[in-house]
């Protein structure tokens, strides 16, 4: 159902985006690049981020609460860029006013917590979108293109790795300092993209390490996963790992199929074993003129996700991430972590039941 009249959604859609922090400032870029929308007012509870992202990106309208932007401007939607402690309050708020709204993965530390905020937006009748982006990088599309067309047949295995060295600390001081750390804050965007790619899973059995002594949380996590589709898959996650080159943020995929197989490399190199013999193809993502390496694979696909909002919002589609969605990827986040604390395979929970 689309929500508005048709001269009503050809126009720009006015955004209010909460949370001037770390990550914000690549929405903020992707919202300049992405066309029919903009963003109008921005908000941050400390007034520093607020002035230095008000200033880099030329928005005026500035404030410390967001129930008194969401009162004050005229807003199409909200974007919710804080941490995870924030979402369910601030996702609330935005429901009471009737704003369609995205929020930042972790979408909640709970399922109860996300799934009240679902039930909110379902009562509402408004689209919510959880930003979860990793699906939308260029390279992990390409892989699933190739799934799509039928060149390697039914995938029964695969494998989705993401280990790095990468000093994430710095940039995301609080990363440090949960209980929880890889599965929630990492393992979640491959947790995800192991569902888009080979289905909804059935099962989880995971272990975890935490190797580097100056963190709280595990920094490795082993997955195995059985895909209700019939694959198993191992996702495997590390902040420990030391290598030649490092990848971060590179998300390495190795998929088998029945009639063929699928790698994507470092550098992100695709080669593909197939009906049509082996192709090999460089699936960089193009660096964009606000980005920088090595981020700019996680930069460009914010763009995307973002744009598929806003197209969403036109044609009343729901979106890929919806937040009814990202339930299931959630759902892995917590039987994963309940699997590795048992040494035993777990069953996700059906959050809506
Ligand atoms: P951050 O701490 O740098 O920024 C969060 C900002 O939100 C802070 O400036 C804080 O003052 C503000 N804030 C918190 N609660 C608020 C409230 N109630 N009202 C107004 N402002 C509030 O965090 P970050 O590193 O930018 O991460 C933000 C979110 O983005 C996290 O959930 C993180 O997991 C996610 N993230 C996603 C990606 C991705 O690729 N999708 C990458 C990095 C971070
Ligand atoms: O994508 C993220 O959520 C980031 C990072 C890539 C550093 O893990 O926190």
């Amino acid at each position: 159902m689309a929500l508005w009249e048709e001269e009503e959604r050809m126009r720009e859609f006015r955004g209010g985006l909460i949370g001037c922090g770390f990550f914000a400032v690549n929405q903020m870029h992707g919202w300049h690049d992405v066309e029919g929308a903009g963003i109008v007012a921005i908000c941050d509870r400390d007034p520093e981020r607020l002035a230095e992202v008000g200033d880099q990106l030329g928005v005026e309208h500035r404030y410390i609460d967001a129930a008194e932007m969401m009162a004050a401007e005229e807003l199409d939607f909200v974007d919710i860029a804080t941490t995870v402690q924030s979402h369910r309050p601030l996702v609330e708020l935005a429901a009471s006013r009737r704003l369609p709204a995205i929020c930042q993965k972790p979408f909640a530390s709970s399922l109860d917590d996300a799934g009240a905020m679902v039930k909110a937006y379902a009562e509402a009748g408004l689209p919510l979108m959880v930003h979860e982006n990793f699906r939308w990088q260029s390279p992990i599309r390409a892989v699933r293109a190739v799934i799509e067309a039928g060149e390697i047949g039914t995938p029964f295995f695969g494998r989705i790795s993401f280990r790095s060295a990468y000093d994430v600390f710095s940039g995301q001081p609080y990363l440090a300092t949960g209980k929880r750390f890889i599965i929630e804050d990492l393992g979640i965007h491959i947790l995800d993209i192991a569902r888009f790619l080979l289905g909804d899973a059935a099962r989880v059995d995971a272990r975890t390490a935490r190797v580097n002594p100056n963190i709280a949380g595990e920094d490795v996590a082993t997955m195995l996963l059985d895909h209700e589709d019939g694959a198993a898959s191992i996702v495997d996650c590390s902040y420990a790992t030391r290598l030649a080159k490092e990848p971060f943020p590179e998300t390495l995929i190795e998929i088998d199929g029945s009639e063929g197989t699928i790698r994507l490399m470092q550098d992100y190199r695709l080669v593909v074993t197939g009906r049509s013999g082996v192709a090999r193809k460089d699936v960089s993502p193009p660096l964009l003129p606000w980005a920088s390496r090595p981020w700019h694979n996680i930069q460009e696909s914010v763009v995307a996700i973002q744009q598929h909002w806003v197209d969403c919002l036109r044609s009343g589609r729901e979106p890929a991430t919806s937040g009814t969605d990202n339930l299931k990827t959630l759902a892995l986040v917590e039987a994963a972590y309940e699997s590795a604390e048992s040494r035993q395979p777990v069953e996700p929970a059906s959050p809506l039941s």
